[in-house]
């Protein structure tokens, strides 16, 4: 089997990537290891940038999403008894995020590609490549129990953190930027209505942050260790953590409910450069992973992917690869802009267990500038919404 572009992973990376080829008329092929039901429940972000709702709706994406979001204008932040509130409009020029489950712009971007006859292998799991940096690149994979081969003219690795494109790259050629907090999150999807605003929380306890899915869904999530087990904690010392994280002993304010969903993420960032070898092109988690309290990892797969059909659709239609062998420096640029925002927030908002007394009156000190200086909540605020993308 032939295809012009193969794209491993279901994602938002590789699903994003499929419909703006579509659009272009480029003929692609998307492997995804997991069932359709696995990565449709897969529940992660929530905070869409506008550039990444101007894509949907650019695909013609957007009808449920304009129907079922919500719009964030502001965000809080809490410390020693304190509230900073950042209006996002009022220092952006209007500009604001918008709530919608990654699960549910997964399972958009899904039913529209089988709807316009588009190829998405589920339960197709990549386990090798040939000729990456030749003339016929392949891609091998495992579908119900066969091995088979798909040749094609470039191969997108959108396979996310865990999977095999970036380690198909021969040693030497990748640098790897590594950086690992020494904390996780601790994060619950709960049937309870979310507070006013998306709220974080810098406790002596710990991290916390109160954010939403709907007017009926939040998502929140506790500082805890990195190698916490989600078993050791019961809903009820989970809500009791968060009321006193969040200033709201008397439990007065944030709702309980039924928790739907409990896990433990890693708190890291990650950057391969750069993100290509021969006709193999890493977008999206393939290539970086950037800590989540700066709610961009979505984001940057999306921007990602924009930069990589540009390129496609000009190497496709004249063959010039000028676009393609600017792609890495191009998205490169865009991700550790984003890495040094989350790594930002991540530093501000959590406990460092390493900290000295310094240490920690300097991130209070900090709060409190933030308090009471416009330019640096103008700052927080156009990270927050997304920076302008590059017309590279
Ligand atoms: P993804 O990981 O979403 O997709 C990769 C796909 O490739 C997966 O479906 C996988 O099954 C498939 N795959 C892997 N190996 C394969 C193989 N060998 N063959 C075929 N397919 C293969 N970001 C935020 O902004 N806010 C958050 O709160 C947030 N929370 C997160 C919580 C968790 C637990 C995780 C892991 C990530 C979270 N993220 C968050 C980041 C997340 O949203 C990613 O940035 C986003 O999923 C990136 O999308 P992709 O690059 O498409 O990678
Ligand atoms: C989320 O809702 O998953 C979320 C929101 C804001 C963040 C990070 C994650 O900064």
């Amino acid at each position: 089997m032939h295809t012009q572009v193969g794209i491993i992973g279901a994602g938002p990376a590789g699903l994003f990537l499929a419909h703006l080829l579509y659009r272009e008329g480029i003929d692609c092929v998307v492997l995804e290891a997991r069932s359709r039901a696995y990565v449709e429940d897969r529940v992660r972000a929530g905070v869409l940038e506008q550039g990444t709702v101007d894509l949907m709706h650019e695909l013609g994406l957007d009808e449920r999403l304009r129907r079922e979001c919500m719009v964030d204008h502001a965000i809080d932040m809490r410390f020693s008894g304190k509230l900073i509130h950042i209006d996002l409009p009022g220092l952006t020029a209007g500009k604001v995020v918008t709530i919608y489950g990654q699960q549910e712009v997964v399972k958009d971007l899904i039913a529209a590609r089988i709807a316009d006859g588009g190829r998405i292998e589920f339960e197709a799991e990549v386990t090798g490549f040939a000729d990456l940096d030749g003339a016929k690149p392949a891609i091998r994979y495992c579908k119900d129990g066969a091995e088979h081969t798909l040749t094609c003219d470039i191969i997108a690795g959108c396979d996310g953190f865990h999977g095999v494109a970036r380690t198909a790259i021969p040693d030497g050629v990748l640098t790897a930027y590594d950086h690992v907090f020494p904390f996780g999150w601790l994060g619950v999807l709960a049937e309870a209505p979310p507070i006013r605003e998306m709220t974080y929380a810098n406790h002596d306890r710990g991290f916390a942050l109160c954010s939403r899915r709907s007017p009926k869904i939040s998502r929140h999530y506790v500082q805890v260790a990195p190698d916490e087990d989600a078993a050791n904690w019961s809903d009820d010392r989970f809500w009791n953590e968060l009321h006193v994280r969040m200033n709201d002993a008397d439990k007065s304010e944030i709702n309980e409910g039924k928790i739907l969903q409990k896990g433990v993420t890693p708190v890291r960032a990650f950057v391969a450069a750069p993100m290509r070898y021969g006709k193999l092109f890493l977008a999206g988690d393939a290539a970086h992973i950037v800590p989540p309290t700066g709610a961009k990892g979505l984001n940057l797969a999306a921007a990602d992917v924009r930069v990589l059909a540009r390129a496609l659709m000009a190497y496709f239609r004249t063959g010039a690869t000028e676009r393609l062998d600017r792609y890495s420096d191009t998205c490169l640029r865009r991700v550790w802009k984003v890495v040094r925002y989350s790594w930002h927030m991540t530093s501000l908002l959590h406990r460092f267990p390493a900290h000295s007394a310094f240490e920690r009156n300097i991130q209070i000190g900090e709060l409190d500038y933030l308090l009471g200086s416009r330019a640096a909540q103008q700052t927080i605020a156009e990270n927050y919404v997304g920076l302008p993308l590059e017309d590279d």
